[in-house]
């Protein structure tokens, strides 16, 4: 089947949009960690995950966790675009009452949101009991999670690799997206991750790498990775942090730095040229 990429660019620019005026209306930071991982969000609800928003509680359903919590502000945006709650709920982003902050909450309280995140190193060990469970029950669908690289110092995700290997759960899918930044410095020099993907080939895990802003190399990626039986997946995506605005790209002071309305004003500019 042809997917249409232009889908893909096209729902990518207006979660780029709406995550930017979003930072600048809340003053919720983490900017430059939504943005790069916008495409592979896109990618992946609107390519791969099987749910349909009017049974969100269907046991069948796919499931999709955000374990670099810290994006919310993204996933939030795309839940909305998806459907599974109203857009107008996000006025409410980051005020006082409202279950849209930071991180996610947990499940119950936004249609869509599997697990609360945010503390690092939790999603996939969620998603491999999730998964684990799936096969147990004897359901085809399938679990997702959403890594980032710093999170990968984490000891719990090194567990659960080599658990959900030993498992051999092929219903256990990972993306990295592998920006090359933490919160205050350069993940390599923090705390060696490479050679990341030969790491997670020795843990017995499938893996890809590509470049994860490119709609081909991810799809590709992901179309062969899920040919494979009894082993868990990962694509390591190579991403840029701050990605779609030019001064936001690859610095890092804009994981925690908010635009004032100057850079508002310049950052929507760029996203619709
Ligand atoms: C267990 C834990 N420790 C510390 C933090 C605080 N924290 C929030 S974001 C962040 C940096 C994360 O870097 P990375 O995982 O590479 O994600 P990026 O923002 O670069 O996408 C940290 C340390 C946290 N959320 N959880």
């Amino acid at each position: 089947m042809n997917i249409d990429k232009s889908i893909f660019l096209e729902k990518a620019r207006l979660i780029r949009r709406k995550v930017v005026e979003t930072s600048y209306n809340s003053k919720i930071p983490h900017l430059g960690s939504c943005l790069s991982c916008v495409d592979l969000l896109v990618y992946i609800y609107w390519f791969v995950l099987k749910i349909q928003i009017e049974k969100v509680d269907d046991p069948n359903r796919d499931i999709f966790i955000l374990s670099k919590g810290h994006g919310a502000p993204a996933l939030f945006q795309v839940l909305a675009e998806k459907g599974f709650f109203e857009e107008k709920l996000l006025d409410t982003f980051g005020k006082s009452g409202s279950f849209f902050h930071e991180h996610p909450p947990k499940p119950g309280y936004i249609n869509g949101v599997e697990a609360a995140t945010g503390s690092l190193g939790h999603g996939l060990p969620m998603a491999l009991g999730m998964a684990l469970a799936k096969k147990i029950k004897g359901l085809s669908s399938s679990c997702f999670v959403l890594l980032s690289d710093g999170e990968c110092n984490e000891g719990s995700i090194w567990e659960a690799a080599m658990l959900a290997a030993s498992l051999k759960l092929d219903n256990l899918y990972a993306f990295v997206d592998y920006n090359k930044w933490q919160a205050t410095g350069r993940s390599q020099e923090i705390m060696a991750l490479e050679p990341l993907a030969e790491k997670w080939k020795s843990f017995g895990w499938e893996v890809d790498e590509i470049d994860g802003h490119d709609f081909n190399s991810i799809d590709n990626a992901y179309k062969k990775i899920k040919t494979q039986l009894n082993k868990p997946k990962i694509i390591i995506c190579h991403t840029i942090k701050g990605k779609g605005i030019s001064f936001m790209e690859d610095d890092n002071n804009w994981h925690y730095r908010v635009p004032n309305e100057q850079e508002l004003k310049n950052a929507l500019y760029e996203l619709e040229n």
